[in-house]
């Protein structure tokens, strides 16, 4: 019985949003500025969204840019028909959870990918005859909408149906090959019914312009629209390079899809290159999906260059070392914000730091409290780490306010949901240590920030 439990888990994330919500209130003067993408974005009423991969997120660097920047968060892989449901009924969720978990507790809104898909599907899959199909199809669809009812924002609930090239035929593949066009129709139906409050997508690639598969997609969803099939939204998953530029009709194919009464996302975007190039491309995109009213939203394929499915084209905002690229400065001004070009660690920037200062805040027989205060410098923080070294034989019960990871006798403490703190700020983390005969004092270590 999963639904119970993810139940449970759901209360828990809401309550985190809460709390998160009245925690940093503060944002609202952060939204004002418009200096991150998610603020710029939300300023044009859109979201502003990344790819997350689950086995990232406890790289620090990689959370804070996340939590920073985007408004919400699509896990790259961890929903894949391979990655949820490997045999047949036996369903996986705890590395989708991961990514739901995070990006819902920091307020982030979620997109599910993907349901339906030809790519990344388990071999027994293509073992089933027609009626076998039918059923597990709508199962697996059942079984990931059921799990996340009411925590994502929009679901691809097919993806990448359609051919390349001048045909606009649908893709073999074992729900075209065995169940023919009506499949699509019937995931929709299926979804629609699983989650009624999900909007429900399709999803695909080289249909950023007006091209024979994107005439035949358009078809799908006009004929869709008009015998009451669900469909909300489109998604165009925008991955551009040199043999595939963004399209002078992007604009024109968003609007004409937008026209046809549903809205459109750009689901996966990244655009290889670098400098003023990959910027100026990056320009156009967003400045396509501010021009049509229906445009709700902008993904990006990842966090940064370094984890791309096309790392070696670094088609992404933040480079390997979470810098903002020229890009990045692009794609907020285009969204009307104003940041800091060239972005942290910028040769004239004002210098990040913090200083992490401690107290003992108890003590008994057996045991004593420890506080460390970690304050910012004279420019904001989004993240910060501090070490304690405990004196043997004493060992450290628990901890509260951070996170900590341990080499031998160091402990190294980061944020848990304190990161961010305003130039000159405070937060504290506590901890209780159990003396086992020793009462010496801890070494804090010096505080490093980002
Ligand atoms: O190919 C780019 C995207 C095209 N549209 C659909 C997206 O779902 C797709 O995403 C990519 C992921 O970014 C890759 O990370 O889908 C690929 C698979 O089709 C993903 O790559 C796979 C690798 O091929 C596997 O070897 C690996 O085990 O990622 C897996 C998980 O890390």
């Amino acid at each position: 019985m999963t639904m119970p439990l993810r139940c449970l888990a759901r209360t828990a994330a809401a309550g985190l949003v809460a709390v998160a919500a009245l925690a940093t209130a503060g944002h609202t003067a952060e939204a004002e500025a418009a200096d991150t993408l998610g603020s710029a974005a939300a300023g044009q009423g859109r979201y502003f969204g990344a790819a997350v991969a689950a086995n990232h997120l406890g790289e620090a660097d990689y959370a804070a840019t996340l939590d920073r920047e985007f408004t919400s968060a699509t896990p790259e892989n961890e929903m894949k028909w391979d990655a949820t449901e490997p045999s047949r009924g036996t369903f996986t969720f705890a590395a989708a959870d991961r990514v739901v978990d995070h990006a819902r507790s920091r307020g982030m809104d979620v997109r599910g990918h993907t349901l339906v898909w030809h790519s990344q599907l388990p071999s027994w899959v293509g073992t089933l005859g027609a009626a076998d199909l039918r059923t597990a199809m709508n199962a697996h669809i059942n079984g990931l909408m059921g799990h996340y009812k009411g925590e994502i924002h929009s679901w691809d609930v097919v993806n990448e149906a359609f051919q390349d090239g001048g045909s606009g035929a649908r893709r073999s593949s074992p729900f075209q090959d065995r169940l023919g066009d009506g499949f699509i129709e019937e995931a929709f139906r299926t979804a629609r019914a699983a989650d009624p409050a999900a909007k429900l997508c399709y999803n695909d690639y080289n249909t950023d312009g007006v091209n024979a598969k994107s005439n035949a997609v358009y078809a799908m969803v006009k004929d869709f629209k008009s015998r009451g099939v669900p469909i909300d939204c489109v998604g165009f998953q925008s991955h551009f390079n040199s043999a595939s530029p963004v399209p002078a009709d992007y604009r024109q194919n968003l609007q004409r899809f937008a026209d046809l009464g549903v809205d459109v996302q750009i689901t996966e975007l990244d655009i290889e290159g670098s400098g003023s190039a990959q910027a100026a491309n990056y320009t156009k995109v967003v400045d396509a999906c501010l021009a049509v009213d229906r445009c709700t939203g902008i993904t990006v394929w990842g966090v940064t260059d370094k984890y791309s499915w096309r790392s070696g084209g670094t088609p992404l905002l933040f480079d390997g070392d979470y810098r903002k690229k020229p890009a990045y400065d692009a794609v907020l001004t285009a969204l009307g914000g104003s940041g800091d070009p060239g972005g942290p660690g910028d040769p004239g920037d004002p210098t990040v730091s913090c200083t992490a200062a401690y107290t003992r805040t108890a003590d008994w027989s057996s045991g004593y409290n420890g506080q460390v205060t970690i304050t910012a410098g004279d420019t904001p923080i989004s993240s910060w780490s501090a070490t304690v070294t405990v004196p043997s034989p004493q060992s450290v019960s628990s901890l509260w306010n951070g996170t900590p990871a341990w080499t031998g006798n160091v402990m190294t403490v980061r944020p848990s949901w304190n990161g961010t703190l305003a130039a000159g700020a405070s937060t504290s983390f506590g901890f209780t240590v159990a003396k086992n005969g020793s009462g010496a004092a801890p070494t804090v270590g010096g505080c490093t920030a980002s």
